[in-house]
């Protein structure tokens, strides 16, 4: 599940000259105590980024994940590229959340950064289910054009690889537009909401729990804390 997505994500990290980084052996790879789940991870430097993660979890008919973040590099005030896909096999339901995640809910930085999303968004009729959103709070760190479709996998009518294909080449063409800059933010500001979106995702993150039950806390915690969302616990 999620092979052809995990490749386009990857292929467009390559075309745009990522290189892969070594990773510690723990996050790369970990098999779950019963043997019936495995967790892998790859981390790459990208021009223009300080840090893109992928992950992918494959622990069979129960779930399936593939989640990616990137964070453009403190000079750019651009949003945080995040994507979260999982489906559970046996009600074959898909949750698909694809979204650029604003550093401020500012009319500005939309007007600037969320052209691409917004025509996305009205498209896709399927991907607006923003009501479904009760674990985080759904005006921080997300759009008001987040693509969001919580379902039946038959149900959805675009297949999932156009939607990521043209979610992908907006947020590039973001990237590509040196004129893009948003003003109000410095370097610094931009470090502090990076780190409060690291704090904050760690905090509300639903996949501890999920960790937690196939890999135990121990590692869950470190995985978090270490890998998904290292700026959460620096000071
Ligand atoms: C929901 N994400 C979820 C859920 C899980 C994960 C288990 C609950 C799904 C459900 O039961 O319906 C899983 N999240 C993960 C995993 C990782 C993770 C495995 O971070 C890490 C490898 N989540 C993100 C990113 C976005 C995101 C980048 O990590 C933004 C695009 C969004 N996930 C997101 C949203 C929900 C969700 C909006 C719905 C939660 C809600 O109701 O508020």
């Amino acid at each position: 599940m999620f092979e052809d997505l995990f490749n386009l994500i990857n292929s467009n990290i390559l075309s745009h000259g990522g290189k892969e980084l070594e990773l510690e052996e723990n996050l790369s790879e970990n098999f779950s105590y019963k043997g019936n789940a495995v967790i892998r991870s790859w981390l790459w430097d990208v021009p223009g980024f300080r840090r893109w993660r992928v992950t992918r979890m494959d622990a069979g008919n129960k779930i399936q994940v593939l989640n990616s973040v990137a964070y453009p590099d403190y000079i750019n005030s651009h949003p945080i590229l995040g994507i979260d896909l999982l489906w559970f096999g046996v009600k074959n339901k898909l949750v698909a959340v694809l979204d650029f995640q604003p550093l401020v809910q500012d009319e500005k930085y939309f007007l600037q950064y969320y052209q691409g999303l917004k025509l996305l968004h009205e498209n896709y009729s399927d991907f607006n289910t923003k009501k479904t959103m009760n674990i985080y709070d759904a005006n921080r760190y997300f759009s008001p054009w987040v693509l969001l479709y919580s379902g039946d996998f038959n149900k959805l009518k675009i297949p999932l690889n156009i939607v990521l294909e043209k979610f992908l080449f907006n947020y590039w063409k973001i990237h590509a537009n040196k004129l893009y800059k948003y003003k109000k933010l410095s370097d610094f500001d931009v470090k502090e909401l990076h780190r409060n979106y690291d704090i904050y995702s760690c905090e509300r993150d639903p996949a501890h729990g999920l960790f937690k039950s196939y890999f135990g806390e121990e590692w869950a915690d470190n995985f978090l804390q270490n890998f998904l969302f290292p700026l959460s616990n620096r000071i």
